[in-house]
C-alpha cells in the first residue's frame, strides 16, 4: 500500500515536471516568436502591436498564431496583410504582398487572396481594434515560406476593408491605401512555457 502511494506521488511529480517543459522546436531548440510595433503611415495617433507565435511541428508546414491590437484606426474593417519587405518609411516601401513561391506575384490587387501573406480584416470599434488569426501560409523559422527572407517582411493595415477580390483584379479590392505599418522582428530567447499564448 505504502509503495503504491509513493509511486502515485512520483508519477504526479513527473507529470507536472514534464507538463512544464516546453516542446522544443527543431530549429535551435526555441519556441519561435516575433513581434511588430504598428505605427500610422501619416497619422501618428495610430499605434499598436502584433505578436506572432509559430507552433511547434515536425512538418515543413507550420501554424503561426497572430495577435494584433491597434488604437486609432477609423471604425470599421481594415485589410491586414504581410507585405514583402521589412520597410515602413514610407509605408509604400513595404512593397506588395508577401508571396515567395516560384510563381510568386506580389501585386496587392492582382493576385488576391492567393498571396502567402494574405490575412483577414481587423475591425476597429470606438478607435480600438483587436483580432486573432492563424495562418499556415508562412513560417517564422527558416524555409521556403519564411517571412524572414533576405529583405524581411512587414505588416500593413489598409484604409478600407479587404473584399478578398471575388471579381479578380479590381483596383483597391485588397484594401486600398495604407494606414499603418509594422516591421516584423524576431523575438530572441527561450520561452519558459507560459500557458498563456501572448
Ligand atoms: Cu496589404
Amino acid at each position: 500500500m505504502k509503495k503504491n502511494v509513493i509511486l502515485l506521488i512520483a508519477l504526479t511529480i513527473i507529470t507536472f515536471v514534464l507538463g512544464g517543459i516546453d516542446q522544443v522546436d527543431a530549429w535551435g531548440g526555441k519556441n519561435i516568436r516575433a513581434e511588430a510595433q504598428i505605427q500610422g503611415c501619416t497619422d501618428q495617433n495610430i499605434t499598436g502591436k502584433a505578436e506572432l507565435k509559430e507552433r511547434w511541428s515536425e512538418e515543413g508546414v507550420k501554424l503561426v498564431d497572430i495577435h494584433l491590437e491597434v488604437n486609432g484606426l477609423s471604425d470599421g474593417k481594415h485589410a491586414f496583410h504581410i507585405h514583402e519587405t521589412d520597410a515602413c518609411q514610407p509605408c509604400g516601401e513595404a512593397k506588395g504582398h508577401f508571396d515567395p513561391g516560384p510563381h510568386g506575384f506580389s501585386n496587392p490587387d492582382g493576385n488576391h487572396p492567393f498571396h502567402s501573406g494574405d490575412l483577414i480584416n481587423i475591425e476597429s470599434k470606438n478607435g480600438k481594434g483587436v483580432m486573432e488569426t492563424t495562418t499556415s501560409r508562412i513560417t517564422l523559422s527558416p524555409g521556403p515560406l519564411s517571412i524572414f527572407d533576405e529583405d524581411g517582411s512587414a505588416f500593413i493595415i489598409h484604409t478600407n476593408m479587404d473584399t478578398y477580390c471575388p471579381e479578380g483584379i479590381v483596383k483597391g479590392c485588397a484594401g486600398g491605401s495604407r494606414d499603418a505599418c509594422g516591421s516584423i522582428k524576431m523575438k530572441e530567447g527561450k520561452d519558459k512555457g507560459s500557458k498563456k499564448a501572448y
